[in-house]
């Protein structure tokens, strides 16, 4: 069996990863405002103070926000036939908590979705993706706070009213399952504790953690109800981060310690969004650590009532784990060790096209909802030689993965209704803050510094793609 007719080949970005215009069109700061540039070496920092002289390479994206036109006529002559794209939550409340949305923000992206209408190219919106006005965090504490559940739900009523007929397709948060780490606890939940220099690995209290992660497994729940209300035709769908791991050895405690991960990691999140409660055993689990949720009988008919029509995620790579682990292979958050079979990028990430197509297989089993591959790719250091980029890497790790889910759906008979690459074109990377760590079809011409004229170059894996989507993926 081919890709269905209908399959949404595609390409994903990220607001805070791509606009700029940080302070623009009304927007107030969000979180991903406070992050400076880093490094493979130097990781990102939080700073409160944005006077401190530190480059913030989320102030000026790639320019998209004064570019978006262009841009996306250059995804059309692609021939995309999506684009997983968010909004910014802080272009449209500035602060959270505003009793009027911000119309040129709400105009902004209202000119974005029409523009992807008249190439062609249907929108698929992330209304949280790794970001929250940071407003929210500062006076109420993030989604620790059951009022921020409410703020979000107006947002996304906003949006799903705003946009109806324009936008079919909705993701609620990006990630969500980075909210059972230290890393997420900034910017998946909006911990005030948090947001201190070394954002990424901040630990605190996990009772607080994880009732904001119920409170953000609430309010996606209840966007989704809304979302349905508002508009019957609306799709709206989870984000999960996945992150495959192998035993690294056949010892039954390995295998027992990867199950554990899969289940905390992995289905813990899908569950809730999914199936539409709480799993055994994370229940049991809280009950062990001592941690006591405050869950209503109302919050649970919610979480019910508000399943997601499809199952979203994003997969890069896969690591190893065993009972007592070290942590030397990753992927920009997801620690775990090194599989001697697989090779490695130059940020230490290893490519498993396989592990696609088992991650797939495992999905539909579990959950037997359409599945949606929302980014997936290559982060690569790219030349720019007389004018144009030459990346066969990132064709081949891009074919792969197309031939994983032919073999998914063909041979396994599973659900797949989209893929959407990482990246369109070059964006910032969120872990790392640079240029240099390219996922793009399309190169931008910006460095580390911030200089460069942004001039937009397809890349080689563009024609590729071209091709791919133009047959259907027969000729990946
Ligand atoms: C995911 C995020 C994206 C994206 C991608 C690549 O976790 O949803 O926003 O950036 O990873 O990661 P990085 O940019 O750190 O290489």
């Amino acid at each position: 069996m081919p890709f269905p007719n209908n399959f949404l080949w595609g390409a994903a970005l990220a607001a805070n990863q791509c606009e700029g215009a940080w302070n623009e069109g009304g927007k107030g700061e969000s979180i991903a405002d406070h992050l400076t540039s880093g490094s493979r070496t130097k990781p990102r920092r939080f700073v409160q103070d944005l006077n401190l002289g530190d480059y913030f390479p989320s102030h000026t994206g790639v320019d998209f926000y004064h570019r978006f036109e262009e841009d996306i006529a250059l995804f059309g002559q692609i021939g995309l036939k999506s684009l997983r794209l968010s909004i910014a939550w802080s272009r449209i409340f500035p602060n959270g908590d505003d009793a009027q949305p911000n119309e040129e923000g709400l105009r902004f992206y209202e000119r974005v979705f029409t523009t992807c209408q008249e190439n062609n190219i249907t929108p698929i919106v992330t209304l949280s993706h790794f970001e929250m006005p940071y407003h929210l965090i500062t006076e109420y504490n993030g989604f620790a706070n059951k009022k921020v559940i409410d703020m979000f739900v107006r947002y996304a009523e906003t949006c799903f009213t705003r946009y109806k007929g324009l936008v079919k397709y909705w993701l609620t948060f990006n990630e969500i399952n980075f909210g059972t780490l230290s890393a997420g606890r900034l910017f998946c939940l909006g911990l005030r504790d948090a947001a201190q220099e070394n954002y990424f690995f901040t630990s605190g209290d996990e009772t607080e953690q994880y009732q904001a992660l119920h409170n953000v497994f609430l309010a996606s729940a209840k966007a989704v109800i809304s979302g349905h209300q508002i508009d019957p035709q609306n799709q709206i769908g989870c984000m999960i981060a996945n992150g495959l791991a192998y035993p690294l050895t056949p010892k039954p405690e390995d295998v027992l310690a990867t199950q554990q991960r899969a289940d905390w990691f992995n289905n813990f999140c899908g569950d809730v969004q999914v199936r539409g409660s709480y799993p055994s055993f994370a229940k049991r689990r809280f009950e062990r650590r001592g941690i006591k949720l405050n869950v209503t009988a109302a919050e649970e008919a919610d979480l019910l009532n508000g399943k997601v029509d499809f199952y979203s995620f994003s997969y890069y790579s896969s690591s190893c784990v065993a009972k007592t682990s070290g942590n030397e292979g990753q992927g920009n958050l997801i620690a775990g060790q090194n599989n001697p079979y697989l090779e490695t990028s130059d940020w230490g990430w290893q490519t498993d096209p396989s592990g696609l197509r088992l991650t797939l297989n495992r999905l539909y089993q579990r959950y037997q909802v359409p599945l949606m591959v929302v980014e997936n790719g290559l982060g690569a250091i790219d030349t720019l030689e007389n004018g144009a980029v030459n990346d066969p890497y990132r064709i081949d790790y891009l074919r792969a993965h197309v031939e994983a889910m032919h073999q998914a759906i063909d041979e396994d008979g599973v659900d797949l209704i989209g893929y959407t690459m990482w990246t369109a074109m070059d964006v910032i990377s969120a872990g790392t803050g640079e240029m240099a760590k390219r996922y793009g079809l399309i190169y931008v011409d910006r460095d580390d510094q911030g200089e460069g004229s942004l001039t937009r170059i397809p890349k080689a894996s563009s024609i590729w793609y071209h091709d791919v989507i133009a047959s259907n993926g027969d000729s990946a």
